[in-house]
């Protein structure tokens, strides 16, 4: 019996061979305790949001401690003691002009920047990899649709993280199965939904998509640096909405080959439709 038992759980562990077979990867994309900032920049899209975070930070700050100082000095200057009898003009044309036009440039200034990061990650590139992306009430479902094979990818519980090789910080962004892909190619992930609306997010790639059922939305991203990136379900879907985090791992192209070559042979003839597993939340 106890023979039986250590032959299931090794075949088990070969078995799970596939999904773990990128340890010793850096883990990158990671929220970290009181952390303000974002994540670090894996893609070049996530740099160039970054940039144009920092410097739309910097018009926002000189225009509300412009305003805060105007405010400040009317309160001081104009109150009744200090300026008893008030002016009776009612406009000021130049003045008028002037808050007009300046706001314009400025937005203009701010829009010249921000479009073309919009439009580079809007206008989908040709794919080196597609990824069809599908959420369910509560977890995510992978196809590879270069060779037909798909798996599903859930929750780890606190007692599973260790075996998965991840610490307990990374409970709710840890998943039994990871989404694995090469570094430096352009993978475009195909986004639905088989329920309610859920949203699919990588922080550290600089992209979110709503999974929306019925459409087929798509994003895309070149991962610049090996390492395990997280994210979370970010579109409120339910009550385990919490509980049906993303993992990506970024690998070299050794690594995608021989992981490739383990996952069609695991998860080919099962179809992603028949390996649908029970998430217990304890
Ligand atoms: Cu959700």
């Amino acid at each position: 019996m106890r023979l039986l038992t250590t032959l299931l759980g090794l075949a088990a562990t070969l078995m799970a061979l596939p999904a773990t077979a990128q340890e010793g990867l850096e883990i990158i994309g990671k929220p970290t305790d009181r952390g303000l900032g974002f994540q670090p920049a894996a893609t070049e899209l996530a740099r160039l949001f970054q940039r144009l975070d920092g410097m739309v930070l910097v018009i926002i700050t000189i225009i509300s401690v412009f305003v805060i100082g105007l405010v400040i000095y009317a309160l001081v200057r104009f109150n009744r003691r200090a300026n008893p009898t008030p002016a009776t003009f009612t406009h000021n044309s130049p003045l008028e002009v002037a808050w007009t036009i300046i706001p314009i440039i400025i937005l203009i200034f701010i829009g010249t920047f921000s479009l073309p990061v919009l439009f580079k990650q809007q206008e989908i590139p040709e794919a080196d990899i597609t990824i069809k992306v599908t959420g369910y009430q509560w977890y995510w479902g992978y196809e590879y649709v270069d060779h037909d094979f798909g798996f599903e990818s859930f929750l780890l519980q606190k007692d599973e993280l260790e075996d998965h090789g991840y610490s307990q910080s990374e409970w709710l962004l840890a998943t039994d199965t990871a989404v694995v892909v090469p570094i430096g190619k352009t993978i475009v992930m195909q986004i639905t939904a088989a329920d309610v609306i859920h949203a699919w997010t990588i922080p550290a790639f600089g992209v979110k998509q709503d999974a929306v059922p019925g459409r087929l939305a798509q994003l895309w991203f070149n991962a610049e640096r090996e390492g395990v990136y997280f994210g979370q379900c970010s579109e409120l879907c339910g009550k385990d909405h919490a509980y049906m985090p993303i993992t990506v791992k970024v690998v070299s192209q050794e690594v995608y080959d021989d992981w490739l070559k383990g996952a069609i042979d695991e998860y080919a003839d099962a179809g992603a439709s028949d390996v649908i597993q029970i998430a217990s939340l304890n």
